[in-house]
């Protein structure tokens, strides 16, 4: 692992109650879709993706972070999908949640504003269940309400066994 440089993203984390349902509906979309669950620790929704990031620049991410003024708010995981690009299997939202996007596009206007670099491709938030899959019917499942109360800064590394992530900062919403 490189010393100056962090693999970085803002995320939505799941409390345990939402991580046990979403494992609950991983299972159910693999029975169908097959392919390779992600681990129920890992289930996160990106925000931001930086990508590669000098070490010294986690401080002015921290006070990025920290100036946000996003109230709390629920997302509704209602649709489940695949991308044939990537072969990912995902939940997302049928509408997405105002406080969401404010707070995505809030923290892409400070990090450009800081000169910080990260994925600029259009949002489209997304909750990542399986890899290696493709969806061959539609399944039905109970829809997912997501209290977000705090929003996280993660480190991502790569190991043997898939990709393990180090959470760095967490921000409470007002
Ligand atoms: P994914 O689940 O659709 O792969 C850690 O890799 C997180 O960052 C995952 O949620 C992943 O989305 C997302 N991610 C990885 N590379 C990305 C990129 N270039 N742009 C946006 N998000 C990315």
């Amino acid at each position: 692992m490189s010393r100056t440089h962090q693999r970085l993203f803002f995320a939505l984390w799941p409390g345990e109650d939402t991580r046990r349902a979403l494992w609950q509906v991983s299972g159910t979309l693999h029975q169908v879709w097959n392919g390779r669950r992600m681990k129920p620790d890992t289930l996160h929704m990106t925000l931001v993706f930086l990508g590669d990031t000098p070490v010294e620049k986690v401080a002015v991410l921290r006070e990025i972070a920290a100036a946000m003024d996003t109230r709390k708010f629920e997302v509704t995981l209602n649709h489940a999908s695949c991308w044939r690009h990537n072969k990912v299997g995902f939940l997302s939202p049928e509408d997405s949640p105002p406080e969401l996007l404010q707070l995505v596009y809030g923290l892409e206007d400070k990090l450009e504003e800081a000169g910080i670099a990260f994925d600029e491709r259009p949002y489209k938030p997304h909750l990542t269940l399986l890899r290696n899959t493709r969806c061959t019917t539609q399944v039905a499942f109970a829809p997912i309400h997501w209290h977000i109360e705090e929003f996280v800064l993660v480190s991502s590394t790569t190991r043997e066994t898939g990709p393990a992530y180090q959470l760095i900062g967490r921000w409470p919403l007002k």
